[in-house]
């Protein structure tokens, strides 16, 4: 990997460039997981790459939603295994509860790749491999699921994930928690609970809030989840958006003798 200085202002999104394409080379990764997180990184810069108050609140709602549920499964692609390989087996080993390769651009090999990967980072079990069910109304090989993991699941995790696969969880009837930076995407419009975060920022504190709130009653977790509400926190997450670009921009407006001239000046570039 190449090694990139701490002090670079732009280190953290320099790293998770290199860890995608060192994903690629692995072979774990689908070449279309760069164009993926060059998309993301493009809308964690408008919202100034930090956890915004809309994301704390979509993520506590997350871990009182995973808390509740019964049989709750974390969906991991090529992304994922890219970003946050040790971030999700963590999530995973505090909840007690299997991860399951689910991947768009599908290829045995690559699910073997992402499945090992995550066994040496520590997961106790993870399926995937050999699936035997399917979401109905997906044609593609992101319909291919597994009983026990993510086909019995009342709650999925599904982080960078694509709106027909969001679409065809909840229509069996189930809670879906999506990762997604982009609060405008069809993932993010059709989940129980959008996080519009980076995965890097998002996963750790998921599971920082399942600890904490694994500590409350369980009338206390229902009651997060009945007050939740995910169009509110998507809406907010577009406010703060405007916010941010607002704070980062100053307009001046230069008045001319022949007509007017406007200057944008990026504060932080
Ligand atoms: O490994 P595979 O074959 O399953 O493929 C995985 C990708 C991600 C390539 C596939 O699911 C895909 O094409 O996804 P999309 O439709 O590009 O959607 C990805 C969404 O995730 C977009 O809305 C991005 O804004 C968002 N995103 C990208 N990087 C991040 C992110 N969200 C959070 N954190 C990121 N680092």
């Amino acid at each position: 990997m190449t090694d990139i200085p701490e002090s670079h202002p732009r280190y953290a999104s320099l790293v998770a460039r290199e860890r995608v394409t060192e994903g690629v080379k692995r072979g774990f990764t689908s070449c279309q997981g760069l164009i993926a997180q060059g998309r993301g990184e493009c809308f964690d810069y408008l919202l100034g790459e930090r956890t915004t108050y809309s994301a704390e609140a979509a993520t506590k709602a997350a871990a009182a939603l995973l808390l509740l549920a019964e049989r709750p499964a974390l969906s991991v692609n090529g992304n994922v295994a890219a970003l946050v390989p040790e971030e999700i087996v963590a999530l995973a080993n505090a909840l007690a509860i299997p991860l399951e390769v689910n991947l768009f651009h599908r290829s045995e090999e690559r699910v073997k790749k992402i499945a090992e990967l995550l066994l040496e980072k520590g997961a106790k079990e993870v399926m995937g491999e050999h699936p035997d069910a399917s979401v109905p109304g997906l044609e593609h090989a992101r319909a291919l699921a597994t009983r026990g993991g993510i086909y019995d699941a009342d709650v999925v995790l599904i982080p960078l994930e694509d709106g027909d696969r969001c679409e065809a969880l909840t229509a069996m009837g189930k809670k879906v928690i999506a990762i997604d930076l982009n609060p405008l995407s069809r993932t993010a419009r059709k989940a129980t609970v959008s996080i519009v975060d980076n995965i890097l920022r998002a996963v750790p504190h998921l599971t920082d809030q399942v600890r904490q709130l694994s500590a409350l009653p369980r009338t206390d977790l229902e009651r997060m989840v009945q007050e939740y509400d995910n169009e509110k926190v998507l809406r907010d997450a577009v406010q703060e958006i405007q916010d941010h670009l607002n704070r980062q921009f100053s307009c001046t407006c230069t008045h001319r003798r022949r007509g007017a001239e406007s200057t944008i000046s990026l504060a932080d570039k």
